[in-house]
């Protein structure tokens, strides 16, 4: 039988999702704003076979197995009953990423919105992009965003409500930008972007603060994009990283991604832009710095962060398209 194929891309929010208003539906406290990046690539394939008694899940040619294999195969569930497939129409999948070599900047976000195209379309459902959304929401809730190309916004979700999906805001030919990556030693493992959020919901003492600050920085981030107001989107996207970092190193025990490399790229930042180059910051759950920039100022920018001392190479990434099915 032939498999079904999907690509999608990673996202990198400006305005930041962290929390979740209802867990069980992977629902977000806060809305948000991202960029899907052409650079940064998931291409999946599925197909049914009726050989199976369970989903195997190959990711970069490693077959999926314990509790990570639980948790696809319990996404895969979901998509069945969605698409209307019988209990029992297990999935082949194989998945590679084709991001920059040992980056880490392997994103659930490409990951599911493709996982969401190609098991659906292998269990033969076409779903629209809307619906497509709302599933890949339920594996990751960054993934809703990856659905589209451009520029797309994921409003905060209501407890209870499953109906959510992210909705495309302005489209990758909006606006002639350049997110350079900067990418910084990873260290030890970091405490996932799920845990990293649960922690300071339940303990951080400027969790509350988060909640009341980021829909002002949403709407600020949203505006400034509309009116291609590089200055305005710079200043409105770092408070709102900081914002979310600032409530996580406030949880106990802190949660903490920022590294030596971090703090030195986030300086670099600031030098240039003193420098009269516009560049802004924003780091996700990893110690990398993406910096937002106009498409001309890209080779500048990234010349500089890779003198940063730690800063183990760069990467420039345009906007990019949404998901793509055969
Ligand atoms: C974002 N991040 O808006 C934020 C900023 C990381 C920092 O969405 O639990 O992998 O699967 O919904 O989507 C990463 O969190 O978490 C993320 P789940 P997800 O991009």
């Amino acid at each position: 039988m032939t498999a079904a194929f999907a690509r999608a891309r990673a996202n990198i929010a400006l305005s930041k999702y962290w929390g979740k208003c209802d867990a069980a539906l992977n629902l977000p406290a806060v809305p948000s704003l991202s960029l899907t990046l052409d650079d940064l690539v998931t291409e999946t394939w599925a197909s049914v076979d009726g050989a199976l008694d369970a989903d195997a899940v190959t990711l970069d040619g490693s077959l999926r197995t314990g509790a990570e294999a639980a948790t696809l195969g319990r996404f895969l569930d979901l998509v069945r009953s969605r698409c209307g497939a019988p209990p029992n129409a297990y999935l082949m999948v194989r998945s590679s990423n084709h991001f920059p070599t040992a980056s880490g900047l392997a994103s659930s976000a490409s990951g599911y919105a493709a996982l969401a195209a190609a098991a659906s379309s292998a269990l033969g459902a076409s779903l629209d992009d809307a619906a497509l959304s709302r599933l890949a929401r339920r594996g990751s809730a960054s993934a809703a965003r990856s659905i589209f190309g451009g520029w797309a916004v994921l409003p905060a979700g209501v407890p209870g409500d499953d109906a959510l999906a992210a909705q495309p805001a302005f489209d990758a030919a909006h606006w002639d930008v350049a997110m350079v990556l900067a990418l910084a030693d990873k260290g030890p493992k970091d405490v996932s972007s799920r845990d990293g959020m649960r922690r300071t919901v339940e303990t951080s003492p400027y969790y509350a603060a988060w909640l009341a600050t980021a829909p002002l920085l949403h709407a600020e981030v949203r505006a400034a994009v509309a009116a291609r107001d590089l200055e305005a989107v710079g200043a409105a996207m770092e408070a709102s990283a900081l914002a979310m970092h600032a409530s996580a190193w406030a949880a106990r025990p802190a949660v903490r991604y920022a590294r030596g490399a971090t703090l030195e790229t986030l300086d670099a930042v600031r030098t240039l832009r003193a420098q009269g180059v516009g560049a802004w910051a924003t780091m996700d759950a990893g110690p990398h710095v993406k910096v937002l920039c106009a498409a001309a100022d890209a080779s500048t920018v990234s010349t500089h962060l890779a003198a940063v001392p730690g800063v183990l190479g760069t990467r420039v990434a345009r906007p990019g398209a949404g998901v793509e099915r055969t």
